[in-house]
């Protein structure tokens, strides 16, 4: 299902097109994802100021038997699908007292990069020689096509790390349907969260002191110079990140520091920023159990269980249809 990289490639340049063409501008988050933009999402979940790791591998820790027991057993055999795997940090820590126990079954994670896929791989037949790993390489949208088909066993869905959060609350509740449509009695969701908090605490996730969420911000600028021979210039855009705490809506912007014109020569393009002209670039959804409990309802799923850290930073919730 491996896609060329020219199709890939027209995608993103027409998304780049229609968003930097409209008014306000903005891009979609989904195109940070580029090697380095990989690499620097890895450090953004090393930083101190994003709590959301280690907020859910508590989480994850805390209540792992009581997930296990939800999942399956040795008679109950079980796929732990996961929707964007990456490194499978968190994922380890059930894999592990998964398969210290007689639980039956097998991972499947699923990610867009084969070669996310391939170390996952490595590293699971290292670390963990006694899981089974089958991976799925492809877009969120193809795969649940494939594990909707897939009908041998119990489905065990996981979508870690408030991923989900990337969407507005319509979208995410069209996501969930489309999760649920795969779902057949007794199989489960299990997905992250994360809570509304004290605000500045959100700020400070994405807007840490060292810079790495604004280099995560503007490497979209740099994937432009590159793939599609634009020539922005980083420093003249600044990162700049709003919360609103009555909506949960953490949002990132670039941020034109002077009127200038960015070439893109891919598109045969000329874009013109007048002085604070924004491209506004992702949104991290923060919700409260109220609208979790909405969403899920709107989509056709019963919250099941919900498990949450100390402070309620953050919280994973059990899903059946
Ligand atoms: C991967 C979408 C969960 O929104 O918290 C981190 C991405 N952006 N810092 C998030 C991100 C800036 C992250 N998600």
């Amino acid at each position: 299902m491996q896609k060329d990289t020219s199709t890939q490639k027209s995608t993103f340049g027409k998304e780049v097109h229609e968003g930097l063409t409209a008014y306000p501008k903005y891009l979609s988050s989904k195109y940070f994802y580029d090697e380095t933009g990989d690499q620097l999402f890895q450090d953004i979940m090393a930083m101190p100021e994003y709590y959301l790791t280690n907020a859910e591998y508590a989480i994850l820790d805390e209540h792992k038997e009581s997930l296990a027991s939800y999942f399956g057993d040795a008679k109950n055999p079980f796929s732990l699908y996961e929707l964007g795997a990456g490194d499978g940090k968190k994922t380890k820590i059930l894999l592990r007292y998964f398969s210290e126990k007689p639980m039956d079954f097998d991972y499947r994670p699923i990610d867009i990069s084969q070669n996310a896929l391939e170390s996952l791989e490595q590293s699971i037949h290292h670390e963990l020689p006694k899981v089974v790993i089958n991976p799925i390489q492809g877009t969120y949208f193809e795969t649940l096509t494939t594990i909707g088909q897939e009908t041998a066993r119990k489905k065990v869905i996981l979508f870690l790390g408030s991923n989900i959060g990337n969407l507005l609350h319509p979208q995410a509740i069209e996501f969930l349907k489309k999760l649920k449509a795969v779902l057949r009695e007794g199989d489960l969701i299990f997905m992250g969260f994360d809570q509304k908090k004290h605000p500045q605490t959100i700020l400070n996730a994405y807007n840490d002191a060292a810079g790495i969420t604004e280099a995560f911000n503007k490497n979209i600028l740099t994937r432009i110079n590159r793939e599609l021979e634009g020539d922005f210039k980083l420093d003249k855009f600044l990162h700049w990140e709003v919360y609103d705490p009555e909506t949960g809506t953490a949002k990132s912007f670039l941020v034109a520091k002077e009127p200038q014109q960015v070439s893109i020569a891919g598109l045969n393009l000329k874009i013109t920023f007048d002085a604070w002209e924004t491209i506004h670039t992702e949104i991290s959804q923060k919700y409260d159990d109220r609208v979790v409990h909405w969403m899920a309802k709107e989509a056709g799923l019963q919250v099941l269980d919900q498990f949450s850290d100390q402070n309620k930073t953050y919280q994973n919730y059990l899903f059946k249809r």
